[in-house]
């Protein structure tokens, strides 16, 4: 495959400063060379700029809403450029990226008569509007942009919205009450840390793997570094306890490989700043690997069926 690595040093989403280091991270964590390993042949495009917008004034309860826009117009444009030329690998940047990253591969998949799928891996499920959110912060609102829900003024129009039931959320322990409540009549599939408990992560996801596979779907994966379990991934800004283990990311990441299907991948909310000798980011960078084929021993085809 032709992976293209776009840095997207989002900081605007959020109110804690940071995630703007991401993308160096990765790249200072060997992300190129880890995929060049495997046989993928690598293009970094370098870091992205939002486009123009209006200044900032904190007239609102939302942070930054502008340069969030400024943010989505780009990546929007540039997503739906890159997804015809690869695999682009969104280096975040906190998770208000997704309104664009999203939006834009839904564009181009629509754009090839192709549904578009999302698996999203979280410990939230980013399915506030502008105004549901209580903490004013967009990286909380990806899923409620991309799916179409109103609310999101001033924002470029969602051309083509993603099917709720192309949705598929995992790894939850975190979910705000007016979100639960949307949630909760949506055809969203989405998989809390208990149920991933009861069952193991691999049935959830092969079922929804299964389901893409037989629409002919384009996958999006977007996986925010809150997903895992703090003891292992330290830098986020919001630490959820009780997340997924190591051998589950890449589990989880080895039946994405797999299946063949994704088509795009977001890594998102990484903060240096946070991290510990770099460790949070050599984990996202082993995970993406184990999605695009590093792998112990081969496995007969789709075994996880
Ligand atoms: C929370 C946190 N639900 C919010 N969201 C995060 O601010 O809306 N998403 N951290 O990944
Ligand atoms: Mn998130
Ligand atoms: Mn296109
Ligand atoms: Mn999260």
């Amino acid at each position: 495959k032709t992976c293209i690595l776009i840095g997207a040093p989002v900081d605007s989403g959020k109110r804690r400063p940071g995630c703007l280091m991401g993308p160096d991270a990765y790249r200072t964590a060997g992300l190129a060379r880890a995929l060049r390993a495997l046989g993928h042949r690598v293009e970094d495009i370098g870091n992205l700029a939002p486009a123009e917008h209006a200044p900032d004034t904190g007239e609102t309860h939302l942070f930054a809403p502008n340069e969030t826009i400024g943010w989505t117009n780009r990546l929007i444009r540039v997503a739906e450029e890159q997804m015809d030329r690869g695999l682009p690998i969104f280096l975040g940047g906190d998770h208000s990226l997704s309104l664009g990253s999203v939006a834009g591969v839904a564009n181009h998949a629509a754009s090839k008569g192709r549904p578009q799928f999302v698996l999203w891996l979280d410990a939230h499920s980013d399915f506030h509007t502008p105004e549901t959110t209580d903490s004013g912060n967009l990286h909380g609102t990806p899923l409620g942009y991309v799916t179409g829900r109103p609310g999101f003024g001033g924002f470029p129009k969602v051309e083509n919205p993603v099917p709720q039931e192309n949705i598929c959320i995992m790894g939850l322990r975190s979910v705000d009450a007016a979100e639960r409540k949307a949630l909760e009549g949506t055809r969203i599939r989405y998989h809390d840390m208990r149920e991933i408990d009861e069952q193991g992560i691999a049935r959830p996801l092969a079922a929804f793997l299964e389901t893409v596979a037989a629409a002919g779907g384009m996958l999006h994966v977007s996986l925010d570094v809150d997903f895992l379990d703090p003891m292992v991934a330290p830098a986020v800004g919001t630490t959820v306890p009780g997340g997924a283990t190591v051998r589950e990311g890449h589990l989880v990441m080895e039946m994405i490989c797999d299946s063949g299907l994704m088509t795009s991948l977001d890594l998102v909310e990484l903060n240096p700043f946070l991290d510990e000798r770099g460790r949070t980011a050599q984990l996202m960078v082993d995970l993406a690997a184990s999605a695009l084929g590093r792998r112990v021993f081969d496995r007969p085809t789709r075994s996880y069926l």
